[in-house]
């Protein structure tokens, strides 16, 4: 009996000592301690043990187990370490490893434009206003002293809808539905889209956007029109940018006016940006047709005002220095991340 008790706790010593996993020592425990463990069985042999023997033996078992419990103890604090150790280098960050990039969107460069436009006129007390994209023709066309035969109702090559609705050509009936509800004064800017049956090429699209502008009061005259106009240049195109106004014609504004500022690259000389003129052509404008203003209600004795018109995708391509309109439209995130 001895001597068994000898070989086991020599033999589960070294088994603890071998333990390579937690699993493993959990092991080796259940097999000598465990309720059908070897220990655990000498224990209930005892029995048969004659009643001098089994003080002695009962003791002995006990200092075994207690050596055992031991041993057991310091190979679980030595496999957690070791546990501990291999986590923590595997796990190991680099913290001088550059950081991976995150590509965030942002505007598109015809937004920017817009955003760029609107913050001016912000600044000199306009209000930003939109409206649908599919309108009546009263809207687009009559009010704005277009009637059926007009021939610019032919020129713009409208998309219709059907004889009264149309995909609006100009952002131009948002400002007549303002004028038609009758609050005054008026003083806004409204951009959007807009449609027109055109071929696509460098410089025409189907459907481009405007920021067309509307300021009615009393005693609004062509000198507002210059002075407010001139200003929104020098904002856009930086302070020493020069404005010229050639006589032009729209159906809703008498007199109108073209407007071109002095070539911001080459500040006049004429260069290539500007096809050696000097000049670049920037909006139309003019002041608003009395009887427009009568067709939406407002007094035409009282009040005048002025308006004008600029495509927002020129104002991007010039900006930018991009020379095909296409580009703004196709998305390719190789052009788009330049801005
Ligand atoms: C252009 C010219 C223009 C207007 C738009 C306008 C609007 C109302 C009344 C009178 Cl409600 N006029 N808009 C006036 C002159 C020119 O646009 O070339 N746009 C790209």
């Amino acid at each position: 009996m001895n001597n068994k008790l000898q070989e086991l706790q020599g033999r589960i010593m070294a088994q603890l000592e071998e333990a390579q996993t937690l699993d493993r020592l959990n092991e080796v425990r259940v097999q000598v301690l465990g309720k059908k463990g070897e220990l655990t069985a000498m224990l209930k042999g005892m029995k048969d043990l004659s009643p001098e023997e089994r003080p002695t033996f009962g003791q002995m078992v006990n200092e075994v187990r207690a050596r055992i419990e031991e041993q057991l103890e310091t190979a679980k604090k030595r496999l957690e370490e070791k546990e501990l150790t291999a986590r923590l280098s595997r796990e190991v960050i680099d913290v001088t490893l550059p950081a991976k990039k995150e590509r965030i969107g942002h505007l598109h460069p015809n937004r920017i434009a817009q955003e760029e436009v609107e913050r001016i006129f912000i600044g000199m007390g306009y209000e930003v206003v939109e409206g649908p994209e599919i309108e009546y023709d009263r809207y687009n066309f009559e009010l704005l002293n277009i009637p059926a035969n007009h021939p610019a109702k032919d020129e713009q090559d409208t998309f219709y809808i059907n004889k009264d609705i149309v995909l609006r050509t100009q952002t131009s009936p948002v400002q007549a539905r303002i004028m038609e509800k009758g609050k005054l004064p008026i003083r806004i800017i409204s951009p959007g889209r807009v449609f027109r049956s055109d071929e696509v090429d460098a410089t025409h699209s189907p459907s481009f956007h405007q920021i067309e502008g509307l300021v009615i009061d009393e005693n609004i005259t062509f000198s507002d029109l210059k002075g407010t106009l001139a200003q929104f240049a020098r904002d856009l195109f930086g302070e020493e940018t020069k404005t010229k106004f050639r006589p032009h014609h729209f159906p809703f504004t008498e007199p109108s006016a073209e407007m071109d500022v002095s070539c911001f690259k080459c500040g006049g000389k004429g260069c290539r940006f500007c096809k050696g003129s000097g000049w670049i052509e920037i909006l139309g404008c003019g002041m608003v047709h009395p009887h427009v203003l009568e067709m939406c209600g407002i007094d035409q004795e009282r009040y005048t005002g002025f308006a004008f018109g600029l495509g927002l995708e020129r104002i991007a391509l010039l900006k930018y220095e991009i020379d095909d309109m296409r580009l703004l439209y196709e998305n390719d995130d190789r052009f788009l991340r330049q801005f």
